[in-house]
């Protein structure tokens, strides 16, 4: 399969996150795309291309105009305050205070963001703009008849909603995807996220429609990152009541529980009959994961990929999550050469 990558991911290297009360090294970082992209030319799964650039339009179907706004213009009036560190949050509108978009940049930053976990650099829009067209480009291929293609994005998605960052995340890059498949004719889409995080972004952005089936298996939010979205009575509203579905699991989970999940997932989503499959490619279900509990082992996600295959539909996989960075290009390209069989 095809493969899309763009060196622009190098432009967003921020300098660190909170660990233990401590300021440390992102655990997001650009050594994770280059060993996914290594991998996929070390095991000769197929040519290596370029973004094309299908502009705004696409990412504007999902992200508000206000957002999208704050993003590209963040860093710079950042910079002309005089900062040269990176750009964090640290006050967002939570239960009792008023969620009213404030004039100044700062207050723009809370009111865009769940958490401190989305900083923002000098090349960040850059970045994020073209993990985007990484992944509309894997669509483009797809929507050409291809059956399947990988999307190595990076920064990652999942967590990003309509006008929300956190998590690593900034544009949902597998929901632009997904309307993307929409406006372009197909009828349903189905989003299968196997991040060791639930994707409350993709959840929010689809919870009430139809026209796309979101499953997710994760940590419980009962324990894990993002707490605050994705246990299992969260099914859909409205008329995407039964269009969301969570498997949240225990942490500790090793493949037999993993695996039974993915089970259920891919029955819902069989039934559901998509005409595309979208997976939000997350290996941070790694045992060795630095940030995560699940217990999966490399061999582990050959069978993943041999799963997803027996759905029989195009497939695209966008990568999400993986942090384990020696580990993350064979964990990675193992789902897709499981799903090449
Ligand atoms: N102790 C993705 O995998 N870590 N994002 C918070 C709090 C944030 C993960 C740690 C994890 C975000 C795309
Ligand atoms: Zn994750």
């Amino acid at each position: 399969m095809l493969t899309f990558y763009s060196d622009d991911h190098r432009l967003h290297h921020a300098q660190g996150e909170m660990v233990g009360g401590e300021f440390k090294p992102c655990f997001e970082m650009p050594a994770r795309a280059d060993h996914v992209l290594a991998r996929v030319r070390e095991r000769d799964i197929g040519e290596v291309l370029a973004p094309r650039d299908f502009g705004l339009t696409p990412i504007a179907r999902i992200h508000t105009a206000d957002y999208l706004d704050f993003l590209q213009k963040a860093w710079a009036g950042w910079a002309a305050q005089g900062n040269t560190a990176d750009f964090l949050p640290g006050v967002f509108p939570a239960r009792h205070l008023r969620a009213k978009r404030p004039n100044d940049l700062y207050g723009q930053y809370g009111f865009h963001s769940f958490d401190c976990f989305a900083p923002i650099t000098a090349g960040t829009w850059q970045a994020v703009y073209s993990s985007a067209q990484v992944a509309l480009s894997g669509q483009a291929e797809i929507a050409a008849g291809a059956h399947s293609a990988f999307a190595l994005c990076r920064p990652p998605g999942h967590h990003a909603s309509a006008d929300v960052m956190g998590g690593y995340c900034y544009l949902n890059n597998v929901a632009i995807v997904a309307q993307a498949c929409l406006d372009q004719g197909a009828a349903r889409v189905a989003i299968l996220d196997v991040d060791y995080h639930h994707g409350n972004g993709t959840q929010s952005i689809f919870y009430d429609r139809d026209d796309v089936f979101v499953a997710n298996i994760h940590g419980s939010p009962s324990f894990e990152y993002p707490h605050f979205l994705g246990y299992a009575d969260e099914a859909g509203a409205g008329r995407g009541e039964g269009f969301n579905l969570n498997l949240p699991l225990a942490a500790g989970s090793a493949w037999d529980i993993w695996g039974a999940a993915l089970e259920t997932a891919c029955q819902r989503i069989a039934a559901y009959g998509p005409d595309v499959l979208l997976v939000s490619l997350g290996v941070d279900t790694y045992q060795n994961d630095p940030i995560s509990s699940f217990k999966l082992d490399s061999p582990d996600y050959l069978r993943m990929g041999e799963r997803i295959a027996a759905l029989g539909k195009p497939t695209l996989f966008v990568m999400e999550g993986g942090y384990a960075v020696a580990e993350i290009g064979i964990n990675a390209v193992n789902v897709l050469e499981g799903f090449q069989g």
